[in-house]
């Protein structure tokens, strides 16, 4: 969680020198969320993510230089610098892609689950989306379809109330999203998202039932994300929601609780907690110095994989 929450300040700090030319959706205060999900997860383990996918690429193991590169533009990146921070990919630990087409992550998921149980293999498939994505009509296809044939899936909606600039209440009767579950016969459950631990119980036990053919879950994180939409500012400005609501959210930082668990439990000392952070600083600044140097793709690398 610390890498993801250093490694998105970076690119607040680094945004203004326009050299990051790509727009970028930051995901600070939902880390709980990426970071409990991919633990329960093995590298073979399937992970699809949204236009807001740095915190799950990092939790699922993509390669921190290759990601500031890919924002960077450079040949050097995850995505040969073409894709920007809305397309990243690590298919070699199951980062099989991003998709900024809400919902668009969804049956890329159940298609991977479907393509498992063919195959005969025990993976199993995370779609992570958010809360404007279930109102999307492919999603309830693709529920469906994932109950009917028992897939080793799970939905994993970061409910971070709003769309945009549009707030949860105004787009859907109910504010919970995981009681729809029960309309496919499968478990939905309500976690609170700035809890990482919670989140891993949760998706360790989704895991598990969709490993042995228990068939989908989905999981609906209670989370908030701190910044703008898309940028690195903060948009409380705009007055879509209040000063007063991101101080309660902010209150529950998914990074401090963690850390105040680990101490009071004895578990992390608070030297080691400085170690841990002096080490990220290292290697997101290394990151960054990594993507800078590196060259930009030629024009043959610019049109190859494109038809
Ligand atoms: C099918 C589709 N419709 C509209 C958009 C424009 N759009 C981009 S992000 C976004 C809101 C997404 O909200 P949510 O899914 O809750 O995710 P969050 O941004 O809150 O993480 C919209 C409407 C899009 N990318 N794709």
């Amino acid at each position: 969680m610390r890498r993801i929450r250093r490694a998105e300040e970076m690119i607040v700090e680094r945004y203004p020198e326009e050299e990051i030319r790509c727009p970028t959706h930051l995901s600070i205060g939902q880390e709980a969320v990426a970071a409990g999900v991919c633990l329960a997860l093995r590298p073979g383990d399937t992970a699809v993510s949204t236009h807001r996918c740095h915190a799950h690429y990092l939790a699922k193991g993509g390669d921190l230089r290759a990601m500031f590169a890919e924002l960077y533009g450079r040949a050097t990146g995850c995505c040969g610098g073409k894709g920007g921070s809305m397309h990243l990919t690590a298919p070699e630990v199951g980062m099989l892609g991003a998709s900024a087409i809400v919902a668009g992550s969804i049956p890329l998921a159940v298609g991977c689950a479907l393509a498992a149980t063919l195959t005969g293999s025990d993976e199993v498939a995370v779609a992570f989306f958010g809360d404007a994505a279930a109102e999307q009509g492919v999603t309830h296809e693709s529920l469906g379809l994932a109950a009917l044939r028992r897939l080793p899936v799970l939905f994993v909606c970061e409910n971070n109330l709003y769309a945009t600039h549009s707030p949860l209440r105004a787009r859907q009767v109910s504010e919970d999203i995981a009681p729809r579950a029960a309309a496919y016969r499968m478990p939905g459950v309500i976690v609170d998202g700035t809890d990482a631990v919670a989140v891993y119980r949760a998706a360790r036990a989704a895991v598990a039932r969709a490993r042995k053919g228990g068939g989908p879950t989905l999981i609906e994180a209670k989370t908030y994300r701190w910044r703008e939409h898309v940028g690195p500012n903060f948009d409380i400005a705009l007055g879509y929601r209040s000063q007063a609501e991101l101080s309660r959210w902010m209150e529950r930082d998914p990074l401090e609780g963690v850390a105040r668990r680990l101490l009071q439990a004895g578990v992390m000392e608070a030297a080691h907690r400085e170690r841990i952070d002096a080490a990220v600083e290292a290697e997101v600044a290394q990151a960054v110095a990594f993507a800078k140097a590196s060259p930009f793709p030629s024009a043959e690398q610019l049109c190859a994989d494109v038809e």
